[in-house]
């Protein structure tokens, strides 16, 4: 039986939860938080109810196998990668406990939902953590609909076990009323990098100046729990369509992914279906973007749907399709090396012009060889990026967002939804998404309504780059 933990249990170790990433809630921040926000919402959130939970998400150690003779160590929900499927209709209450068998503290975030700030799962945002061996209940109404997922939001710091680079993540799927369903299987697929360590890039390649700080590589990769070639093939038949429901959980790898001989029909990024599904030869997915594509099964083989780049299927970052009646080796041909646009998914609508523009700048400070590179917005690094934006509900604000580095940035706001409004200097509309991608040296604009009232955590979903400064919190009124 879980055990939810009362206030005292929160209220037991403040100064862990409080000095998270260098955390000091400022006075107000903290009046919010756990004044008006958490008093008032304690009781959803750490559930006095004694009704059962719809699902109970319990975070265990795991060896989890890749591949035959290929065992990594890590962390994950109910012994499994992912995590279980969690699916609700729009708007349908969810009541999910989540019970830390570990011995380290966590959180578990709901990524793209719109929700309460106490009950988002990020500790920036006034949201308890999870205690070892301590358990905490999650209520909302799941929406809006779509593919969303939800995975840790500790921090891992140096700490390469943790958080995103784990196991611990898992697709949330929220169903629309009018879901169209024109679609023959369903398949999720979510990609992730495994048995990472820090490197001294430029030591490998040319190109990241002598100045540059560590940096994650991985040894393994897979879609869901298995390494290409290990795991069971997504079985088709001729004339079926397929709908693929494709996440990047790696916690700092982009991926690049095609199915040889097919198109991808993207109808929906980050779970938003799209004003003008096209259909693609390849899907571009910075970490924590998504996809929903209709892929129609008409080339009989067999084939790997996997990423483009070979070093990454070499290390299992790929699954085979099989046609039934077809035999033989899985075939790969490289696709056209089309560039990724979202705006050929948007639409020419005018954008409303915004209550407030607010420009954001985003550089890097070297680490130095063997050092840690730090990151700051305008500047600052968390926490004193703690003010980044005011707003107030029911006005639109823009982020002119510059990428002042030669890193890819995908950077997410929580618990909104966004427009992309321009990409470099090219203006477009209707591409809805909770997580950007910005390429090395771009720029990129977004607008949001303020809608959902609450302290939102703005920042690169880069694991390694959230927890060295690259984040920053708007709030509202
Ligand atoms: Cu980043």
């Amino acid at each position: 039986m879980p055990r939810a933990s009362g206030p005292n249990g929160l209220n037991a170790e403040p100064s862990s939860w409080l000095d998270r990433r260098g955390l000091l809630i400022g006075a107000g921040m903290a009046g919010a938080a756990l004044g008006t926000g958490l008093g008032a919402g304690l009781n959803a959130v750490l559930g006095q109810s004694r009704n059962a939970p719809d699902h109970t998400l319990r975070i265990a150690p795991l060896k989890l196998q890749l591949a035959p003779g290929k065992i990594v160590d890590t962390f994950a929900y109910n012994g499994m990668v992912p995590g279980p499927l969690l699916r609700f209709r729009q708007g349908q209450p969810a009541t999910i406990d989540v019970v830390n068998d570990t011995g380290i503290e966590d959180i578990v975030h709901w990524h793209g939902l719109h929700l309460p700030a106490f009950a988002d799962g990020a500790m920036e945002e006034g949201s308890p953590m999870i205690a070892p061996s301590g358990a905490q209940r999650y209520s909302f109404a799941a929406k809006p609909s779509g593919t969303r997922w939800y995975h840790s939001h500790n921090v891992a710091g140096t700490d390469l076990t943790r958080s995103l680079y784990s196991g611990m993540y898992g697709f949330f799927v929220i169903d629309a009323a009018d879901d169209p369903g024109r679609y023959d299987q369903e398949i999720l697929l979510a990609a992730h990098h495994w048995e990472p360590r820090w490197v001294s890039m430029q030591d490998i390649r040319k190109g990241p100046p002598p100045d540059n700080g560590l940096e994650v590589l991985y040894a393994s990769a897979s879609f869901n729990d298995k390494m290409l070639g290990h795991g069971g093939p997504i079985r088709v038949r001729n004339g079926q369509r397929v709908l693929l429901r494709l996440l990047n959980a790696s916690a700092s790898e982009n991926v690049t992914l095609a199915l040889p001989g097919h198109q991808f029909r993207v109808v929906a990024l980050d779970g938003n279906r799209v004003p003008s599904p096209r259909a693609v030869d390849t899907i571009f997915l910075a970490p924590a973007e998504r996809a929903d594509a209709i892929v129609e099964m008409n080339r009989p083989g067999i084939w790997i749907l996997g990423s483009v780049k070979e070093e990454d299927r070499k290390i299992g970052l790929g699954v085979v399709v099989e046609y039934a009646h077809q035999r033989g080796e899985p075939q790969w041909m490289p696709p056209p090396g089309t560039p990724w646009d979202y705006a050929i998914f948007g639409d020419n609508r005018t954008v409303p012009e915004p209550d407030h523009r607010l420009e954001l700048l985003f550089e890097k400070v070297p680490g130095g060889r063997g050092g840690y590179n730090r990151w700051t917005i305008n500047g600052g690094s968390w926490p004193s990026t703690q003010q980044l934006l005011t707003t107030e509900t029911g006005k639109r604000y823009r982020l002119a967002m510059t990428n002042k580095s030669g890193d890819n940035h995908p950077v997410h706001l929580h618990r909104h939804t966004f427009e992309v409004t321009k990409i470099g200097d090219k203006r477009t509309s209707g591409v809805m998404k909770d997580t950007v991608n910005m390429t090395r040296f771009s720029s990129v604009e977004i607008d949001f309504v303020a809608d959902d009232p609450g302290p939102s955590l703005l920042h690169c979903h880069h694991q390694d780059h959230q927890d060295e400064g690259f984040m920053g919190l708007v709030t509202y009124l």
